[in-house]
């Protein structure tokens, strides 16, 4: 059995909820309380704020945990940032008052920099020297320099929209997070065998995510320039049709070529061209 911390409630706590799903973990929202246990997979799922889910993890609270890459670098508790997740993308940035001349990073010695992250930005301004006052705020650090706390803010930003609500001005992007699945640095090798199940099955949904599965009839004498223009994950699967003379091809595509694919295919005679959902990718 493995305990899995992940956010109670906020913006990871769906995906995370989604993605364990995905693999086959399934947890009954009736049943949820701060510790629950899967019903098919030896997993527990303990509900935490993000921000103690580091310490969890470090502690052996928990074996491992799917949280921000932004509060795993802020805490730097002894965990290992296992596998990233793709969801929950965001940076931090420092941004000032819009109208400020800003020319270097060196507009900040001295100022007073709001920030819920005061561990990162100490460490971004030690290695830049600069020598900044950092006032560490827990929320609404996008209001401090109109309300006259601080001069710039150090902040998470995503669409940047807040930003612009409050007349600041993203001038240096420090780090990039996302969420990730991190574990503690002494599981025994029974929970090492669980996690690395998990592992494969996150892996394989990760790979589907984004591709699509086609199936089109086309001339058989044109198999080999289809198969050169999609080659598939091993090559593609070529049936014969009743008709002679005609092959159905099968193949996996990533979505953002599937378009340009679908023009060069039906310029070789690719005819009756299905594009379907992949499910789950495994190699
Ligand atoms: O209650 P708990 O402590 O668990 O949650 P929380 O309130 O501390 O965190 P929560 O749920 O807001 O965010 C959890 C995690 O989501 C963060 O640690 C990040 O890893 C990730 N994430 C992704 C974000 C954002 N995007 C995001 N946009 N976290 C916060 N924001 C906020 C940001 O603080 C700012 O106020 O959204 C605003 C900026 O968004 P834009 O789109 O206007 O730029
Ligand atoms: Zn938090």
């Amino acid at each position: 059995m493995i305990r899995i911390a992940i956010q109670a409630k906020g913006r990871l706590n769906e995906q995370s909820t989604e993605l364990l799903s995905e693999a086959g973990i399934l947890i009954e929202e009736s049943k949820r309380k701060l510790l629950t246990k899967a019903n098919n997979f030896p997993v527990e799922i303990l509900y935490l704020r993000d921000d103690d889910i580091p310490q969890a993890v470090a502690m052996g609270v928990a074996d491992a945990g799917i949280v921000g890459l932004n509060e795993v670098e802020e805490k730097k508790y002894p965990v290992e940032v296992i596998h990233s997740l793709g969801f929950g993308r965001c940076r931090l940035s420092l941004a000032i008052p819009k109208g400020e001349n800003y020319d270097s990073i060196y507009w900040f010695e001295g100022k007073r920099v709001a920030t819920s992250y005061p561990n990162i930005l100490e460490r971004y301004f030690k290695q830049n020297h600069i020598f900044a006052e950092i006032h560490t705020i827990a929320g609404s650090v996008e209001i401090a320099p109109s309300v006259g706390m601080a001069d710039a803010i150090f902040d998470i930003v995503s669409s940047g929209g807040t930003l612009v609500k409050n007349g600041l001005v993203e001038v240096e992007k420090i780090m990039n997070s996302e969420a990730v699945l991190i574990a503690g640095k002494n599981i025994t090798p029974e929970k090492q065998v669980i996690l690395d199940q998990l592992l494969f099955r996150f892996d394989a949904i990760e790979r589907s995510r984004g591709m699509k599965y086609l199936l089109m009839n086309l001339p058989c004498d044109a198999v080999e320039k289809a198969a050169k223009i999609l080659p598939g994950v091993k090559s593609p699967t070529i049936l014969p049709l009743q008709q002679e003379g005609w092959c159905s091809m099968h193949v996996v595509v990533s979505e953002n070529e599937l378009w340009g694919k679908i023009e060069s295919l039906k310029s070789i005679g690719a005819e009756d061209i299905l594009v379907l959902a992949l499910e789950k990718m495994i190699l």
